[in-house]
């Protein structure tokens, strides 16, 4: 293990519209973050590594079919460009629905890492010969396809960020999170107490913080149970939240909007 000076992460993207990803990080829990100096964004245009003209960055594909292919000369001297511009080692990434689909394991084991050079790519895609040689990992959030991979980027971005120490508060601590405790969120409210006839749950009112405590996990296992059976399977449950969750399917408490499919065993 080797500690770096400086940033807890720094993230390098690669992208043809490196606006996208500065502007948008510049918001919120990421943008304290950058301010901070917890994360170093460093942007890289392959546009700035052609020679032409005309600054072409795109293709046509062998073989014929419609599009276009990112061209592997300003794509591969960005990523080598940026990958030499540290000493930090860099994890390469490229994010296409092709990818592992991430989880927030993959954002946990990313989150500490030194360094994360993610790589957006447009059109139809790039060179398979890029992923060949320089390209460690490709990663997807999701089986949908976009326009680019820079949203993908920033939600790794965003994800890993929020799990660096100091960027959130003990108050929204990320350690209390869906996905990290195995379990779906329970459910939220606010003022008013009533909102077209519908009344904030009366435990919630009467201030009995172990009866609150009790009824957000019930709820939690419960709505979990309802949306998300596959993950109450990889989840073992102790004695306690079984009963919890037993006595959620006998009463039905909370205000669901819909019952589960079929019993499913769990
Ligand atoms: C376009 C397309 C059209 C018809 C059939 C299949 C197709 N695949 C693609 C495609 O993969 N386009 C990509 C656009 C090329 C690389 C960048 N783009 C991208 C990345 N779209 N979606 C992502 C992405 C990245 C990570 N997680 C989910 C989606």
């Amino acid at each position: 293990m080797r500690t770096f000076e400086g940033a807890a992460v720094r993230f390098d993207v690669i992208s043809l519209f490196p606006d996208m990803i500065g502007d948008a990080a510049g918001y919120g829990v990421t943008g304290a973050a950058i301010e901070r100096g917890i994360v170093e964004l460093v942007l890289w245009n392959p546009r700035d590594f052609t020679e032409d003209k005309h600054r072409t960055v795109d293709d046509r594909p062998y073989g014929g079919g419609p599009g276009m292919v990112m061209k592997v000369a300003p794509l591969r001297d960005a990523i080598r460009a940026a990958r030499q511009d540290s000493n930090r080692p860099a994890r390469t990434i490229y994010l296409s629905p092709q990818g592992k689909r991430l989880t927030q394991k993959h954002i946990q084991a990313f989150s500490a890492l030194p360094r994360l050079l993610l790589v957006a790519g447009r059109y139809e895609g790039i060179d398979e010969r890029v992923i060949e040689t320089e390209i460690d990992e490709e990663c997807s959030i999701g089986d949908y396809i976009l326009s680019g991979g820079e949203i993908a980027a920033l939600a790794v971005i965003d994800a890993v960020t929020r799990l660096l120490p100091g960027v959130l508060g003990d108050a929204e601590s990320a350690l209390q999170d869906s996905h990290t405790t195995g379990l779906l969120d329970y459910p939220h409210y606010t003022r008013p107490e009533e909102v077209d006839g519908r009344r904030v749950p009366a435990v919630l009112m009467r201030g009995n913080h172990r009866a609150i405590e009790r009824w957000r996990l019930q709820q939690a296992l419960g709505r979990t149970w309802l949306k998300r059976p596959d993950m109450l399977k990889a989840h073992p449950l102790s004695s306690e939240q079984r009963r919890l969750l037993e006595e959620f399917k006998e009463t039905r408490d909370g205000s669901l909007a819909h019952s589960p499919d079929e019993a499913d065993g769990t």
